[in-house]
């Protein structure tokens, strides 16, 4: 039920990002109008002064937090790659929808220790405080992480991006974010936290964003290596014999080792330099390049400090393709 102080601004699913999709992704740190915004139901506007976060469950302190609150508690930054894992109704379709941003707010396991979180917790349950219809289901949306990613240092409730509180349209004034894990893990206006011995039963942690695998069903959870061209863009004049540069990000929960560059179309492949990673930040990558004239068609693919990669195709980590033409 809608709690006072709050309403809807947009009903239903909503996606935005920029126009030139990832080739606009010129910067280091993505300033917001360049990152995506995702909604299943619609966005929520919440009058900060009614915001309160109940944390309840196995804890041994069940405990309201105000914003106010909040903005006492310790809080720390940490930079780290955003991404969307796409429609959870077609898993293998790669969305792209990614940034790298600076995030600021409360350690979540502050939030737990402080309401006395049970030895017996081993998932934290969290809930956003919108509602409305997605797919056919009409639920919160919940979503769940087991105890140990829940505890580790750079899970934190925002209340900042890039420096700046988050909009409304952001998940504000509190979003759950987990670095290294996709987007959809991360719960905009969060309303409740809860401890429990099991995973959450919603539509969300148990329909949607789960990925078929050998043994079952495996959640939507740490990202997968991923890596995309910015430049060039299939709209950049190039010129033959013009020496230029190949250059895009590469990221993963994992550090990326390595990342090649194929400039015939995947025929052969050509090892490019990797720049560091702050956090969970993406890295840099780049080769310089000589193109020919007519049609190049350019493909770029990661590979991980735990040695894995990117599928060619039918994953949403699949093999990005650029195709530029090339004046004589
Ligand atoms: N409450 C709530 N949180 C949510 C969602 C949502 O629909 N409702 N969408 C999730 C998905 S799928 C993604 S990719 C991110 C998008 O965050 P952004 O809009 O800040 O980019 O929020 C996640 N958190
Ligand atoms: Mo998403």
């Amino acid at each position: 039920m809608a709690r006072t102080g709050m309403h809807m601004t947009k009903k239903g699913f909503s996606f935005q990002g920029p126009a030139d999709g990832v080739h606009a992704l010129k910067s280091w740190i993505t300033p917001e109008d360049d990152l995506f915004l995702v909604t299943h139901m619609g966005f929520l506007e919440i009058d900060p002064e009614h915001w309160h976060l109940d944390v309840d469950g196995l804890v041994g302190n069940p405990t309201r937090l105000h914003l106010s609150d909040l903005q006492a508690m310790p809080q720390r930054e940490y930079m780290s790659v955003h991404e969307c894992a796409g429609s959870p109704l077609a898993p293998t379709v790669p969305k792209r929808r990614i940034g790298n941003v600076i995030w600021k707010g409360v350690p979540l396991s502050l939030v737990l220790e402080r309401a006395k979180i049970s030895s017996h917790a081993s998932y934290i349950w969290t809930s956003g405080l919108e509602w409305g219809e997605y797919a056919d289901v009409e639920e919160a949306y919940q979503k769940d992480l087991p105890i140990g990613k829940a505890l580790a240092e750079e899970v934190i409730l925002a209340l900042e991006i890039n420096g700046r509180p988050l909009t409304p349209e952001r998940g504000g004034p509190v979003r759950l974010v987990v670095p290294g894990w996709y987007g959809t893990n991360s719960v905009k206006w969060v309303g409740s936290i809860t401890a429990a011995d099991r995973r959450a039963s919603g539509a969300y942690t148990t329909r949607f964003y789960n990925d078929p695998a050998a043994s079952g069903m495996k959640p939507v959870w740490g990202v997968a290596p991923e890596s995309v061209i910015v430049s060039p863009s299939p709209n950049d004049l190039l010129s033959a014999d013009m020496p230029t540069k190949i250059w895009g990000w590469a990221w993963g929960d994992h550090q990326i080792s390595s990342v090649e560059v194929s400039v015939d179309g995947g025929g052969s492949w050509r090892t490019a330099s990797v720049g560091p990673r702050e956090g969970r930040s993406w890295q840099r990558f780049e080769l310089s390049w000589t193109p020919t004239s007519g049609q190049n068609i350019l493909l770029c693919r990661c590979t991980d400090e735990c040695g894995a990669g990117q599928p060619l195709t039918d994953a949403r980590n699949a093999v990005h393709t650029v195709k530029v033409e090339v004046d004589p």
